[in-house]
C-alpha cells in the first residue's frame, strides 16, 4: 500500500520561463489546499475543486506569499500515477520553485525518489514495466527515429506483443497440465503435433524480438565512432563537417589535436558519438604521446572505426600497419582531400571518398555509417518491438526454457517435464512487462530516472 504523498519539480533545475511541482498521493489535494490561496471567482481551494481543471492564485508560507502560480488538480484514477495529483505551474528560476517545493513539504508531503511517480504508475496498475522503461526512453531520445521507437513501446505495442506471446505459452501449458491429472491417456498425436507448432510459433517469435535487440540498444544509447588515422589526413576537419559546425581546431600542422573530442550527432535517425582522435604516429613527444594512448583507448571502446587515409598522398607504411591491426573491427576506409592530385592506391578495399573542405562526400559518408551499424531496413512495423537489454536478457532464458520443453515434447518426456520449462519460459517473458517483479528490479531500473519523473 502507498499512502504518503510525494513531490517534486519536474523540470530541469535553471533558469526558464515557467518551472512545474508535481505532487501525487493519497493526501496531494489536502497538502495543496494548504498552500494554496485561489484568486479570482473562478479558482477553488484543490480539495473543491473538479477533476481536470485549471486554478489561478497564490502559494503562501506562514501568510508570506511566495509565487503566483497556476494550479491543476487532477483526482484518480484519471492520473498518470493513478492517485490524486496537483501540478503547480510557477515562475521559473531556482529560487520560486524550490520554495514552492519547501512549501509543499512543510504542508506534509515528501520528496520524491528518482522515477517515483513512473514507479507509482507501474505499481498502480496504470503502465507495465516495459511502457515504464519507455518513460525513460522518450525523456532520453537524442533523434525522432528513437523518439519514434520510444513513444510505440510507451503506448504498449511492445506490451501487447509480450502478452500475447505469454498468454500463448500459458495455454499451451494448461493443455499439458490437463495430461498430468489424467496420466493414463496419452496425448493424441495430432494434438501433440499441434502444441509443438504452437511452441516452435513461439520460439520463431522470440527469435523476432531478441533480433531487435542491436538496433534497440543503438537507438537508446548511440553508437561510438572514432575517427583515426596519420596526422594532417584531415580526421578534425571530417568531424566538424559531420557535425556541421566547428568543434575541433584544424591546423596543417601534423599533430594538432591531441585530448580526444566527443560529440554525438544525429546521423539519419541514428545518435552517433563520434570521437576525434590525436593523429597515430610513432616516436611522437610526451604530450602527443599521451593523445595517441587515448586514441587507441577510444578505438578499443568504439563499435565503429572511420579510418581516415590522405588521398594525395602514398599509403604510408603506418596507414598499411592500422589497416591490418584493425581489420577485426567494423571500419569504414575513408579517403580524404580527394581535391588534390591522388596518390593514393588501395586496391581491394572499398573507400569512401571525400574532400573536407568543401564537404563533398560527406552524405555518403553518412549512408555508410548507417549501413555498416543498422543490420537492416528500419522496418516501420518492427520499431515498437526495439528491445532493451534487460528485455534481452528475459527473452533468452525463455528461449532457452522453450527449447528444453519443446525437446522435452519431441523426445516422448513425460508431461511433467515440460511443462516445468514451459512454464520458466513463461515466467520469463512475464518478465519484460514486469510480472513478478523483484524490488531490487524496480530499484535499479527506477533509479536511472530523473527526479520529478
Ligand atoms: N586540400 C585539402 N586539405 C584538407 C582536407 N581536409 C583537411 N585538410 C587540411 O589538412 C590540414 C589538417 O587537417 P586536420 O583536420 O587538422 O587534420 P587531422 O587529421 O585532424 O590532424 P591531427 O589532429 O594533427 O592529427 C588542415 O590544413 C586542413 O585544412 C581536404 O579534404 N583537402
Ligand atoms: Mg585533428
Amino acid at each position: 500500500m502507498i499512502d504518503d504523498t510525494i513531490a517534486a519539480i519536474a523540470t530541469p533545475l535553471g533558469e526558464g520561463g515557467l518551472a512545474v511541482i508535481r505532487l501525487s498521493g493519497n493526501n496531494a489535494l489536502a497538502v495543496a489546499d494548504a498552500c494554496f490561496v485561489p484568486v479570482g471567482k473562478s479558482s477553488s481551494a484543490p480539495t473543491d475543486a473538479a477533476s481536470h481543471t485549471l486554478h489561478y492564485g497564490k502559494i503562501i508560507e506562514n501568510g508570506r506569499d511566495l509565487d503566483e502560480v497556476l494550479l491543476a488538480v487532477l483526482k484518480a484514477p484519471r492520473t498518470f500515477t493513478r492517485e490524486d495529483t496537483v501540478e503547480i505551474t510557477c515562475h521559473g528560476g531556482l529560487l520560486a520553485s524550490q520554495a514552492v517545493l519547501r512549501a509543499l513539504l512543510a504542508a506534509g508531503a515528501r520528496s520524491a525518489e528518482p522515477g517515483e511517480f513512473t514507479r507509482r504508475a507501474f505499481l498502480n496498475g496504470r503502465i507495465d514495466l516495459a511502457q515504464a522503461e519507455a518513460v525513460a526512453d522518450v525523456i532520453h531520445a537524442r533523434t525522432d527515429l528513437a523518439l519514434a521507437a520510444a513513444s510505440e513501446q510507451l503506448a504498449g505495442k511492445l506490451s501487447q506483443r509480450i502478452n500475447r506471446l505469454r498468454d500463448d505459452l500459458m495455454h499451451t501449458l494448461a493443455h499439458l497440465e490437463a495430461h498430468i491429472d489424467f496420466p493414463d491417456e496419452d496425448i493424441a498425436p495430432d494434438t501433440l503435433a499441434q502444441l509443438t507448432a504452437r511452441l516452435d510459433a513461439a520460439l520463431a517469435f522470440i527469435d523476432e524480438l531478441l533480433a531487435t535487440a542491436d538496433e534497440g540498444q543503438i537507438l537508446r544509447r548511440g553508437i561510438r565512432a572514432a575517427i583515426i588515422g596519420r596526422p594532417n589526413v584531415g580526421k578534425s576537419s571530417l568531424l566538424n563537417q559531420l557535425l556541421g559546425h566547428d568543434r575541433a581546431i584544424v591546423t596543417p600542422t601534423a599533430g594538432t589535436t591531441r585530448d580526444t573530442i566527443e560529440e554525438t550527432a544525429n546521423v539519419r535517425g541514428i545518435p552517433v558519438v563520434f570521437i576525434d582522435t590525436a593523429g597515430l604516429r610513432e616516436g611522437a613527444a610526451a604530450i602527443e604521446a599521451e593523445g595517441i594512448r587515448r586514441s587507441h583507448e577510444s578505438i578499443a571502446r568504439a563499435e565503429l572505426i572511420l579510418h581516415v587515409l590522405d588521398a594525395s598522398a602514398p599509403l604510408a607504411s603506418e596507414d598499411q600497419k592500422y589497416l591490418e591491426k584493425f581489420s577485426g573491427k567494423k571500419r569504414l576506409l575513408v579517403a580524404n582531400k580527394i581535391d588534390q592530385s591522388r596518390e593514393l592506391d588501395l586496391s581491394g578495399h572499398e573507400l569512401i571518398e571525400t574532400c573536407a573542405l568543401d564537404g563533398s562526400g560527406i552524405e555518403a559518408m553518412k549512408d555508410a555509417i548507417r549501413a555498416a551499424v543498422w543490420s537492416g531496413e528500419i522496418r516501420a512495423d518492427m520499431l515498437p518491438a526495439m528491445i532493451n537489454t534487460r528485455h534481452q536478457d528475459a527473452l533468452r532464458r525463455a528461449r532457452a526454457s522453450l527449447e528444453h520443453s519443446l525437446g522435452a515434447l519431441r523426445g516422448d518426456a513425460t508431461p511433467e517435464l515440460v511443462t516445468a520449462d514451459l512454464r520458466l519460459a513463461a515466467n520469463a517473458v512475464g518478465e519484460v512487462v514486469g510480472k513478478a517483479s523483484t524490488e531490487d528490479l524496480l530499484d535499479s531500473i527506477f533509479s536511472q530516472f530523473c527526479i520529478g519523473k
